[in-house]
C-alpha cells in the first residue's frame, strides 16, 4: 500500500516570530484535511505562504478564491483551480471530504465542482459545494457509512476466518517441517549404520573369497574343469557301467518273470497232452496236441536268454563289483603346483605362475602331460553360491545406502527452499483447486503442477511449481504473492507454457478467474488462507482514494 506522508511536510513554513490569531476568528479552509490546520492558520499579518514555496505569500483572502496563485497549488485546497498542476507538484493529495459518519477521503481536484456527485468517494457531497449546473449532492454518509460498515464487518469476518485458517496452516507447516527435520536425524543415523553394514559385508565377502580360494587350493583345484582326461574317462566309465548294470538288472528280472510264466504254460500243455482222451474224436483238442508236439520238436536246444546258465551269468554281471580305485589317476603334480600359488604373497604369485605355466607348456609339448582344456569364459566368472549370496547381499545394502543418501540430500535441500512466510505453503503441499473458464478447466496443486483440461478430457501441462514472486494485482491495485508454475508443455511455435497464480486472502482455497494473458502464459487469480498472514502484517485500514486504498501515516 502506498503511504502519503502528510504530517512530515516541512514545518518551517510559517514565520515563527508572529503569533497566530485566536481560533475563534478562523475557520478551516474548505477541502483541507484538519490535520494540516496548523499550516494554514493565519498569523497576525493575515497572509498565507505557499506550502512548498514559502517565499511566496498572499493575503489570506486569496485562499480558495478559485484562482491558482501558488506554483504548488496549495492556495486552492477547496476548488479545482489548480487541478491542472501535476500531482507531484501539489503536496495536497486532493480535496478532503470529511464524510462524517463514514470514512474521510480525498477526491482529485479535477472532480471538485464538476457537476457530478461523487458519492463513492465524497459521500457528504462536499465536493459539489458550488452547485454547478444546479446539481445538489445531499449528505448520504449515514446511509453509505452504514452499508460500508456492514460490508467492512463482513470483510473483517472473512479476513479473521482467513487469519484463523492461516494460523492453522502455520501450525501444520511447523509439524511438516519438524517431520523433515526428524527424518533427517533418523536418516543420518541409518546412513551411519548402513555404512557400518557395508564395511562389515565387504569384509565378510573378502574373508569368504579368501577361504574359498584356500579351499580350492587345498582340494588341488579338482573342479570339473581341473580334471585330467584320465579322470574324466574313469568318471564317465563308472557312470556308464552303473547305468548299464541298472538296465541289465531290469532285463534279468523281466527274463526271470518270462521264464517262470513259460514254465507254467509248458507244464499245463504237457499235462494236457498226457491226460487227454484220444478216443474222443475232438478235432480242436487234436489240433492243440499236434501244435504242442510241433512246438517241442522245433524248440531250440541252444542256450538263450532264458536258459539257466545264461541268466545267472547275466545276473552276475548286473551285480558285478568293479575296483575303480585301481584305475584312479596319479595326482596331477602340475595342478598341485598351481595350488601352491594361493599361499604365496601377491608379488611372488605372478612370477611363480609364469614359471609354472612355461614348465607345464614344455611337459605338454613332450607328451608328458595332457593339454589343459580351455575353460569356457562364462564359467570362469561364475561365483560359488555362497560368494554369490554374499555379493548380492552387499550390493543390496550398498544400493539401500545410496538411496538413503539421496533421500537425505533431498530433505536437506527441502529445508533450504522458500515455502513462503513461516513456511506456510508446506502445509498446503498437494492441495489442488480447479475451476472452469471458457472451454477449459484449469487447476493447480500447491508445490505441484498447473494443468489445463479440455472438454475431451485431454490435459495440458502448464508448468511445475518453481517458487514465488511479488506482483501487482491490478484489479485490487495491491502487490500480492504470486505462485509460479513454469516449464510446462511447449506451445506450438511459442514458449514453454507457464502459469502465475495471484493470491488473495480468504479462508477458502478457490480459483476466482483464469486468463491467457499472452500466448501460453496463464494468469490465475485465486484465494488462499496462506497469504492472510502477510495481509495482516501489511494492515487493512486506510483512506479510500479514487477507488484505491491509501494509507495515512
Ligand atoms: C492449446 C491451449 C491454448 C493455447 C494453444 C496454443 O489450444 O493450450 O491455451 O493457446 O494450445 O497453441
Amino acid at each position: 500500500m502506498k503511504s502519503i506522508l502528510l504530517l512530515s511536510l516541512p514545518l518551517a513554513l510559517a514565520d515563527g516570530s508572529q503569533k497566530p490569531i485566536g481560533d475563534a476568528a478562523w475557520a478551516l479552509p474548505r477541502g483541507l484535511n484538519p490535520a494540516l490546520s496548523d499550516k494554514y492558520r493565519p498569523d497576525a499579518s493575515q497572509t498565507f505562504s505557499c506550502l512548498t514555496n514559502p517565499q511566496i505569500s498572499f493575503p489570506i483572502s486569496l485562499l480558495n478564491d478559485d484562482f491558482c496563485d501558488c506554483p504548488d497549488g496549495t492556495d486552492e485546497p477547496g476548488t479545482s483551480a489548480c487541478s491542472h498542476l501535476k500531482a507531484s507538484v501539489n503536496p495536497l493529495p486532493g480535496f478532503y471530504c470529511q464524510n462524517k459518519g463514514h470514512v474521510p477521503a480525498y477526491i482529485p481536484f479535477g472532480r471538485v465542482n464538476d457537476g457530478v456527485c461523487d458519492y463513492d468517494t465524497c459521500c457528504d457531497g462536499s465536493d459539489e459545494w458550488m452547485g454547478v449546473g444546479g446539481v445538489k449532492c445531499p449528505d448520504r454518509c449515514d446511509e453509505i457509512g452504514k452499508e460500508a460498515r456492514k460490508a467492512a464487518a463482513e470483510k473483517r469476518k472473512l479476513f479473521e476466518s482467513g487469519i484463523r485458517s492461516y494460523n492453522k496452516l502455520v501450525a501444520k507447516a511447523v509439524l511438516v517441517k519438524k517431520e523433515v527435520e526428524d527424518k533427517i536425524v533418523s536418516l543420518t543415523g541409518e546412513i551411519k549404520r548402513y555404512e557400518g553394514l557395508v564395511e562389515e559385508k565387504k569384509a565378510g565377502l573378502k574373508k569368504a573369497e579368501e577361504e574359498e580360494k584356500l579351499k580350492l587350493a587345498r582340494s588341488g583345484a579338482k573342479g570339473e574343469e581341473g580334471k585330467s582326461t584320465h579322470q574324466k574317462l574313469l568318471d564317465y566309465s563308472k557312470e556308464k557301467v552303473q547305468d548299464y548294470q541298472q538296465k541289465l538288472l531290469k532285463l534279468v528280472d523281466e527274463a526271470q518273470r518270462l521264464r517262470e510264466e513259460l514254465e507254467k504254460t509248458e507244464k499245463i500243455l504237457k499235462t494236457f497232452k498226457e491226460e487227454y482222451n484220444p478216443n474222443f474224436n475232438d478235432e480242436g483238442v487234436k489240433r492243440a496236441v499236434n501244435g504242442w508236439e510241433d512246438y517241442l520238436a522245433s524248440k531250440s536246444q541252444e542256450e538263450n536268454i532264458l536258459s539257466g546258465d545264461y541268466l545267472s551269468e547275466v545276473t552276475d554281471l548286473a551285480y558285478g563289483h568293479h575296483n575303480w580305485e585301481d584305475y584312479e589317476p596319479e595326482e596331477d603334480l602340475a595342478q598341485d603346483m598351481y595350488a601352491i600359488e594361493a599361499f604365496l604373497p601377491p608379488f611372488l604369485r605372478t612370477i611363480v605362475h609364469e614359471q609354472l605355466s612355461s614348465l607345464r607348456q614344455s611337459l605338454v609339448e613332450y607328451g608328458l602331460l595332457a593339454p589343459r582344456k580351455q575353460k569356457p569364459s562364462a564359467k570362469s566368472d561364475t561365483l560359488s553360491p555362497h560368494i554369490q549370496k554374499l555379493t548380492d547381499d552387499l550390493t543390496a545394502t550398498e544400493s539401500s545406502l545410496a538411496s538413503k543418501k539421496t533421500e537425505l540430500a533431498n530433505l536437506q535441500t527441502d529445508l533450504t527452499k522458500d515455502y513462503g512466510p513461516e513456511s506456510v505453503f508446506r502445509a498446503l503441499k498437494d492441495v489442488c483447486t480447479e475451476a472452469t473458464s471458457g472451454e477449459y478447466t484449469y487447476s493447480f496443486c500447491h508445490l505441484g503442477r498447473a494443468t489445463q483440461k479440455n472438454r475431451d478430457g485431454g490435459s495440458t501441462h502448464l508448468g511445475d511449481w518453481t517458487g514465488f514472486d511479488r506482483r501487482l494485482d491490478d484489479e485490487i491495485e495491491q502487490e500480492v504473492t504470486v505462485i509460479k508454475f513454469e516449464k510446462g508443455l511447449r506451445c506450438w511455435n511459442g514458449p514453454e507454457r507457464s502459469a502465475y497464480v495471484y493470491l488473495r486472502c480468504s479462508a477458502e482455497e478457490k480459483i476466482l478467474s483464469v486468463a491467457e494473458t499472452e500466448k501460453c502464459v496463464y494468469k490465475y487469480v485465486a484465494t488462499s488462507p496462506a497469504v492472510c498472514g502477510e495481509i495482516a502484517a501489511e494492515g487493512q485500514e486506510g483512506i479510500t482514494m479514487g477507488g484505491a486504498t491509501r494509507q495515512v501515516n
